[in-house]
Formats: structure tokens, sequence, C-alpha cells
């Protein structure tokens, strides 16, 4: 690995790709999730269509890589059996593209998008079935592209798994039912394996390449100097950061863990084998990758839930900080959590980090008639962030792997609507799909030049 560090975006197929069931895709939860709500994740920014057209634009402002998602059901139309050929091409084709300018492919083997085939068969990743049809996935990507991707992540922000409930179940379940938390743990266990067992296989199929999880990153302040918020605090940052990443890290549950497997009379179905797979050295992965939108705050006792947090991101109650702005959309910022989440992370696990999503959506972007859109508050928002992957970088020496800021062309929100945007381009969704180049796409072309020393004045 040559380069150090990367500057570039981020997005992911279900939110950004399109291209419905065309060339042989099958059907994702998210192709269902379509005739239930109405949001055309089909079409989505139709990057399907555009791809060629989207990556020149990420050339011209100076991307040096990309992170995107490979749709499983594009590969694997029921989720395992027989590849889908014309899918396997369309991803070459992309990551050939991206080559051509010398833009680094950084794929998420699974960004949520499950196969539905594999929902309706096994009831999801509850089933060891899909658990096995991942490492055929996984095993197929690897082969097919392993000469041209070298940087890969396992499962988008897996550490909330256990907090999203029915998120890949044919069957709606409530706390209160019998099976949930047993169905809950089964489901997380066999996305912790699948996590162990891509990365063993990247390490064993692509020895030359690097290979990482994808945490929400959910960095909890106390809303006083209280003891008792402090340690509401560390409870929080404890369950919603670090299990899953001692876990990954050791290949062990944590105390902790087994504590609440026991109070809820869990009995993970595991195996010897398994066991063997998660302690082993080769699945121990290269470097760690998380989202960052947001701080919160906790307090003792009951916490409250945020106005805005009914995003798939704030599954949890929480405080907001007093000392911190919102966006419009009620996210805190706060790029000084950036700068603090990094060195955390760097201080307890000893391994290179990546961001790879951050940044403003809002639902504030005009385009204007000239076809400019200016978004002066985004370049606000990614300035600060960047100015503390800065000092990450520099002052603190953390090695950061790379800033991939979200949704750097348009794409629909996690929560399905397409009028929150995050880019420096703008999708005209409501027409013809056109592409505009925001005021931010300048300024973003000049950071990348400047290795981000040249970030304008606040
Ligand atoms: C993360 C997801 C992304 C993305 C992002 C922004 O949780 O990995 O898929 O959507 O959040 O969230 P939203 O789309 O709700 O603004």
């Amino acid at each position: 690995m040559k380069k150090q560090f990367f500057w570039g975006g981020s997005a992911s197929a279900f939110q950004f790709e399109g291209g419905g069931t065309e060339g042989g895709k099958g059907s994702s939860i998210y192709d269902i999730r379509e005739k239930e709500t109405g949001v055309t994740y089909s079409v989505a920014s139709d990057f399907y269509h555009h791809y060629k057209e989207d990556i020149s634009w990420m050339a011209e402002m100076g991307f040096q890589a990309f992170r995107m998602s490979i749709a499983w059901s594009r590969l694997f139309p029921d989720g395992d059996g027989v590849l889908n050929q014309e899918g396997a091409d369309f991803y070459r084709n992309v990551f050939l593209e991206l080559k051509k300018y010398q833009i680094e492919p950084v794929v998420t083997l699974f960004h949520w998008d499950l196969p539905y085939s594999l929902v309706q068969r096994y009831d999801g990743f509850q089933s060891k079935k899909t658990l096995q049809a991942f490492i055929q996935y996984c095993k197929t990507c690897f082969g097919l592209y392993g000469d041209i991707v070298k940087y890969w992540l396992t499962l988008n922000e897996n550490n909330l798994g256990l907090m999203l409930p029915s998120m890949y179940s044919n069957k709606k379940r409530r706390k209160s039912d019998a099976d949930y938390w047993q169905y809950q743990w089964d489901s997380y266990h066999n996305t912790v394996m699948a996590h162990f067992y891509a990365v063993r296989l990247c390490h064993e199929m692509i020895p030359d390449a690097k290979v990482g999880c994808m945490m929400a990153s959910s960095l909890a302040y106390p809303l006083s100097s209280d003891p008792r918020d402090v340690r509401a605090a560390q409870i929080h940052n404890q369950k919603v950061n670090w299990d899953e990443l001692d876990l990954f890290t050791t290949g062990r549950y944590n105390t902790r863990m087994q504590q609440q497997m026991k109070e809820a009379a869990i009995t993970l179905n595991t195996s010897e084998s398994e066991r063997a797979v998660m302690e082993d050295a080769s699945s121990k992965m290269d470097f760690i990758s998380f989202s960052y939108y947001f701080s919160v705050c906790m307090r003792d006792g009951e916490n409250k839930n945020n106005e805005n947090a009914k995003t798939i991101q704030m599954l949890y109650a929480a405080y907001e900080n007093p000392c911190l702005e919102k966006s419009t959309f009620g996210w805190t910022i706060d790029p000084m959590g950036l700068r603090i989440f990094i060195n955390e992370l760097y201080d307890r696990y000893k391994l290179p980090v990546m961001i790879v999503e951050n940044g403003l959506g809002v639902k504030d972007d005009i385009l204007n008639e000239d076809g400019t859109v200016h978004d002066e508050y985004r370049i606000a928002y990614l300035r600060e962030h960047i100015q503390a992957v800065n000092q990450a970088r520099k002052e603190d020496h953390v090695p950061v792997l790379g800033y991939l800021p979200w949704g750097c062309i348009d794409l629909y929100s996690a929560s399905g609507d397409w009028s929150k945007r995050y880019g420096f381009i703008y999708v005209d969704f409501a027409h013809d799909l056109k592409r505009y180049r925001k005021d931010s796409f300048f300024w973003y072309q000049k950071v990348i030049a400047s290795d981000g020393e040249e970030l304008g004045h606040s």
C-alpha cells in the first residue's frame, strides 16, 4: 500500500445505484420496501446508468478513493445459487472506470440491502444458511475483483445490529415477544461471524488487500460533571462503540456482552469451529472505519429522546449538548468530537482508522436557475471537520487512512427521503436526475489539491 491518506467520498448501493432489477438483479429488502413506501430505491441517483459521468465528476474533484457497496442481489439474485454474470460485469466496469482516474475503490460488502429471497426462505441473518450464502458471496467478490479492489469493508454499522429490530426478518417481532432477544442475538451473532469469515477470506484470497469493519460512531459526553452522568456516558460508549470492537479485535464476547446474554437467557447458536475462526489471527481486521455525524449527551436516570432522533442512527435516547449548535436536521455539530473519537479509537485498538461517512445532510440546498447551488453551510461544516481530521493526523499522529464524506453525489437518505442532501453534486431527483456542481464541489477540489491545507476562511 503506497498511499498513506485518501481524500474522496462515499455512497451505498441501495441509496445511490438504482438500476432496479435491470441486468438480472434480484430484489433486496429495499425493493420490497419500495412497494410499501413508494420510495423509489430502484431509481435512487441512478449511478447504474450514470457511473461514467459520476466518476468523471469525482475525478474532476480530485478524488483518490470512492467508497461504494456491492448490491449482493445484483451478483446473486437469490442471495445464493448461481452468479448473475451481468451484475458481476457491472461492478468490474465501475472499478475499471475508477482505476482509469486512479481512484481507489473502497468496497463495502454489505450495506443493509439483504437479498429478499434470503428473508423469505431463511428469515434473514438468524439462519446459518444466510451466513453460508454471505460466505459464498464474499468468496465470489474477492475472486472476481481481488486484482483491482484492495480496500474492503465488511458490514455497514454492524454495531447497531442488536438495536435494529427485525431489520432482516420476515416477521415483525416486538420486545414483548418471547423469541425477541433470541432472534436478535442469533441474527447478530451470524453477522459477527460474517465479519470474521469475510476478513479471513480476504486475507487468504487477496494477501495485499486491507479489510476493516465499519461502525456507526456514537460519542456520548456526560451532560454534567456529576460522576453519575459520567458513568451514564461511559455505559453508552461501551455498549454502542466499544463492545463490538472488543469482539472484533479479540475474537471473544467481553464479559458485558456475556452478561447481557445470560440475563436474556440466550443460548448462542455457535460451535467450536466458529470459535476457532473468531480467534484465528487471520480473522483480525487491518483497520477500523466509521461514520461520524454528531455526538450526544447522557445523564444519570432516564435519558430522553432527541427531538430529531427519528433516523436510523439514533436508536437510543440521549440529551442534546447545550454547548453545541445543531444542523437544520437537528443533529449536533461537533467537529472536536471527531478528533476525540479518532484518538479514543486509536488509543484503544492501535489500528489505523478511516472516516468513511461524515457530512451535513440538509433540506436547504436550492438549485438556482443558472445551475448553481450556494451551500456555504456545508462548506462551513466540512471545513471544521476536516480541520479536526488534520489535527488528528498531523498533531495527534494517529494513522488516519482517509476521509470519505457521505453522499458525495446526492443520494437517498437512510430514512428514505431524497430531499435530505449531503453531496458536492446536486442531483435533480424531481426531474431528470441531471447533475449540478454545488459551491462545495469547487471548495473540496481545492481542499484535496492542497492535502487539506487550503480550507478557505470561516
Ligand atoms: C449511516 C448510513 C448511511 C447514511 C448515513 C446518513 O447510518 O450508513 O447509509 O444514510 O447514515 O444518514 P441519513 O441518510 O439518515 O441522513
